[in-house]
């Protein structure tokens, strides 16, 4: 049975954890804490960090080589045939990472002009995102793909954060995100993902953070 060794807010485990459950693989998976990793973690984690994907004896690392070994091995292939149109989902999955460092930049700024300028940057991808966005319901139309399980992760945060914030997400400057981030937010692979409980936990660790996010959330509750 193959393992994924996560932590249960990480964007990149939730990628990887998207990409199994889309392709009905079963797997087990071992929850770690990241400020104090078990001592078999460091050995085996090239980066330190999560997720792994121990596939007999072999551990593999990465968010998105585990992606791609899994629709290699595992059908439905979730990347198209098509070479040119597979590089472009393989660019737009590079992008989406893009996408979580500034979503996390916009999360922990301190102060609001800060907050305002990594915003303005999360913006902008969105902006480079929106024309590449298919009619729907997917990115690439009628089928879910690979670039659906990079982003799906993205809108969980996302729609948490907009929640405190609604200028976080703009649904007129970016219209078709919004039915894209409705159907992977409606997607039983990109839900069933995370721990039932993710929301609690995400608004838990941002509680904690001195951030202006943070502020904005604690004026709430
Ligand atoms: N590029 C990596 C990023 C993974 C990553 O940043 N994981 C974080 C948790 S969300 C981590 O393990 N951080 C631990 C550390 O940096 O010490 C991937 O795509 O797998």
């Amino acid at each position: 049975m193959l393992k994924l060794i996560s932590y249960k807010l990480c964007p990149y485990v939730h990628k990887a954890a998207i990409t199994l459950r889309a392709k009905g693989v079963p797997y087990d998976i071992a929850y770690i804490d990241l400020h104090r990793p078990p001592d078999w973690f460091h050995p085996i984690s090239p980066l330190g960090k999560v997720p792994l994907l121990l596939v007999g004896d072999d551990v593999l690392f990465e968010s998105t080589a585990i992606m791609e070994y899994l629709d290699e091995a595992y059908t439905p292939r979730l990347h198209p045939d098509d070479l040119i149109l597979r590089a472009k989902h393989r660019a737009w999955i590079a992008f989406a990472d893009v996408c979580l460092r500034d979503m996390y930049r916009v999360a922990l700024r301190e102060d609001e002009v800060a907050f305002r300028e990594a915003l303005n940057h999360l913006h902008g991808d969105f902006d480079q995102l929106e024309p590449a966005v298919a009619a729907g319901p997917f990115f690439a139309g009628s089928e879910f793909s690979l670039v659906d399980a990079a982003y799906g992760p993205l809108f969980f945060q996302l729609d948490i954060l907009a929640g405190i914030e609604p200028a976080i997400f703009d649904p007129r400057r970016h219209s078709r995100m919004v039915a894209w981030k409705e159907a992977l937010l409606g997607h039983p692979a990109v839900v069933q993902a995370v721990v039932p409980d993710f929301r609690d936990h995400y608004l838990d660790w941002l509680s904690m953070k001195d951030s202006y996010m943070a502020q904005r959330l604690l004026k709430m509750i």
